[in-house]
């Protein structure tokens, strides 16, 4: 999609939020930014009487994703705090390594539009890459990064931070609302995706394995990051490492292997979320590999045996759940992820099963792997 300029004379909306803050420099525009499929995401840029100009990031947070945006925001400032606190600790640059917000004229930490959409702005990250899809290093480094980013956490007081999307990896409910859309199917869209539909329904048992693992004890609640998408952190343009995890909406109490699951679903292989050619849709277990030392080396030991032996079933899973989560979206009428056409959450959901099938087809190959590297760290 182009981008488009919007001179804050001819967008109302954000001419108003902008006014809600104090820019030092003369204020230029803002355009549409990233490919996050969740918040209304902006670059705002402005310049300086002396010296190049400066960009922030300006995010609209979706309302059909979070119901409580204020509580998400608490444990944004929250979270980013301690972290930054962590990093200064460790010598780091905290100006770089965490997002931070820009208060209002009025000192809050957000601003809320007329319509009630809570608005934040941060400043840019500048001289990184978000990448969409990785080389094997890359997709390593990144992997390095996440699982540090759970290291660092590993102190967090979980009980005090919101849930800001009740039951976001709850696969088992994930899955009575995927029926619950068969069954209304709103616009008529069930009877062209039987087979999908009969692909999810194969795969009841699975939804459980996890809260299974949890609900037994096995598995430990921990602070997570729950959305480690690639293009979830940013990679220094100079040193190649990942230098900021970014997108802390769903940082809350969850599962480990569901921070490795999600990452795997999305970067071990070399298509689009949305790609129409499933041929070229393939699980690459070299990508897993990697992904796998990574995260192992970032984690520095901190996960149990009993974490380190359901990390391929987080790769299924998140997968899977994903897939579920696009396919109801799409017998919903599409409300919940931002689409650029009808069919895009359809395509999503079949890429999905795709991954799931060849990782079902691998899994002991997948599981050989994390083995292989579970006392390496
Ligand atoms: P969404 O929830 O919609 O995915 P994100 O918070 O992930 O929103 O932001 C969307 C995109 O904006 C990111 O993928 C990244 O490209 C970019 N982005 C977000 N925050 C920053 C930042 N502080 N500095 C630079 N780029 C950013
Ligand atoms: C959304 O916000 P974004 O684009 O990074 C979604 C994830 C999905 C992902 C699928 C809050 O991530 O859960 O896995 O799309 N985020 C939310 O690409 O629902
Ligand atoms: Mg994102």
């Amino acid at each position: 999609m182009m981008n488009q300029v919007f001179l804050p004379e001819n967008a109302p909306l954000l001419r108003e939020v902008l006014g809600a803050y104090d820019f030092p420099e003369t204020l230029l525009g803002a355009v549409r930014y990233g490919q996050g499929h969740i918040n209304d995401t902006y670059c705002v840029l402005c310049q300086p009487r002396e010296g190049d100009c400066v960009r922030y990031i300006l995010q609209g947070l979706s309302s059909a994703a979070f119901p409580h945006p204020e509580e998400l925001m608490e444990n944004f400032v929250s979270i980013t705090s301690y972290l930054r606190e962590k990093i200064a600790a460790s010598g780091g640059d905290p100006m770089r390594e965490t997002l931070s917000v820009i208060k209002t004229k009025n000192g809050s930490d957000y601003y809320t539009d007329a319509n009630g959409k809570v608005w934040r702005l941060m400043p840019f990250i500048e001289n990184t890459d978000c990448f969409q899809s990785a080389t094997p290093e890359l997709f390593e480094a990144s992997a390095r990064t996440f699982g540090r980013f759970q290291r660092l956490l590993q102190g967090y007081p979980a009980e005090t931070l919101h849930e800001t999307v009740p039951h976001f990896h709850d696969t088992e409910d994930r899955f009575a609302k995927f029926q619950a859309a068969v069954a209304a199917d709103k616009l008529g869209r069930a009877k062209e995706v039987q087979e999908e539909i009969r692909f999810v329904l194969e795969r009841q048992g699975d939804c459980s394995v996890a809260l299974d693992a949890l609900r037994a004890g096995k598995l430990p609640l921990r602070v997570t990051h729950n959305d480690t998408k690639l293009n979830n952190i940013l990679i220094d343009r100079d040193t190649r490492e990942g230098i900021c995890v970014i997108d802390l909406d769903t940082t809350m109490p969850g599962l480990s292997i569901n921070d490795f699951g999600d990452s795997i679903r999305f970067g071990a292989n070399h298509s689009a979320e949305d790609e129409k050619d499933l041929s070229k849709v393939n699980f690459d277990l070299g990508l897993y590999e990697a992904y796998t030392r990574g995260f192992l080396e970032g984690a520095g030991g901190t996960l149990t045996e009993a974490e380190l032996e359901y990390l391929p079933w987080g790769a299924r899973l998140m997968t899977l759940e994903c897939g579920i989560r696009f396919l109801t979206d799409y017998l919903d009428g599409d409300h919940y992820f931002h689409i650029r056409y009808p069919e895009q959450n359809l395509d999503r959901c079949r890429t999905q099963f795709k991954l799931v099938r060849d990782m079902e087809a691998h899994f002991d190959q997948m599981n050989r792997i994390v083995q292989s590297y579970k006392d390496r760290f």
